[in-house]
């Protein structure tokens, strides 16, 4: 669970594992979180890295990436300034893998919150395009579109994880993401 401070990490990551919504949580505190989820008749057991978040002073390190099948990147539909880190994110998260993508999902939270809103549906569909991922907005407070968050995710780390021959597209034309070899492991994500 990637993402600037104060946005709704903790708030996401626990809506949707155990469902309810903490309003306070204390931010310097990482922890991994399971939930069971059912996506297209497969059943998977996730685990969920709730990071203390990434700004100047911590970047994203590269143990943090060991296991991990895949990235939630979140930022505040309320708060143009952690929309505009998801670049930065995006960008070390990917130098830091030492390849050129890897599966994400794109989140807006805090869309309870509509009269404080900053950032547009469309801004976050547009960054979305310019990151190759699928793009969600969601609400940690009412648990509006949380769900949607994770399938999205699963279905983005599952398309990754097809064995070669059943992948639509000519390997010449476009090679596979480096870094993360593909895995007949369907039952277990790692979310971060
Ligand atoms: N209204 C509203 N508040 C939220 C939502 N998600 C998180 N918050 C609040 O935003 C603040 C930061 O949430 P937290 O999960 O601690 O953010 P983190 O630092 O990114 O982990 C807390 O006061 C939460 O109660 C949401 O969807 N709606
Ligand atoms: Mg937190």
């Amino acid at each position: 669970m990637l993402g600037p401070s104060v946005v709704g990490k903790s708030a996401v990551t626990i809506r949707f594992c155990e469902n309810k919504f903490v309003a306070v949580h204390l931010p310097t505190i990482e922890d991994t979180y399971h939930a069971s989820a059912e996506l297209d008749g497969q059943r998977y057991a996730c685990e969920v890295k709730d990071t203390a978040g990434q700004d100047e002073l911590s970047l994203f390190a590269a143990q943090s990436s060991i296991g991990v099948h895949g990235y939630v990147l979140l930022y505040s539909v309320t708060d143009m300034a952690s929309f505009e880190a998801i670049r930065t994110i995006n960008l070390q998260l990917l130098s830091t893998l030492g390849c050129n993508s890897t599966p994400r999902v794109l989140v807006g939270n805090q869309i309870d919150l509509e009269d404080l809103r900053k950032v547009s549906y469309e801004d976050g569909e547009d960054l979305a395009a310019e990151l190759n991922c699928p793009f969600v907005e969601c609400s940690a407070l009412t648990g509006q579109g949380v769900t949607d968050v994770f399938h999205s995710l699963l279905r983005a780390i599952d398309g990754q994880m097809m064995p070669a021959e059943e992948v639509a597209v000519e390997p010449e034309e476009e090679p596979q993401p480096q870094g993360q070899p593909p895995s007949q492991h369907h039952g277990l994500c790692t979310i971060s």
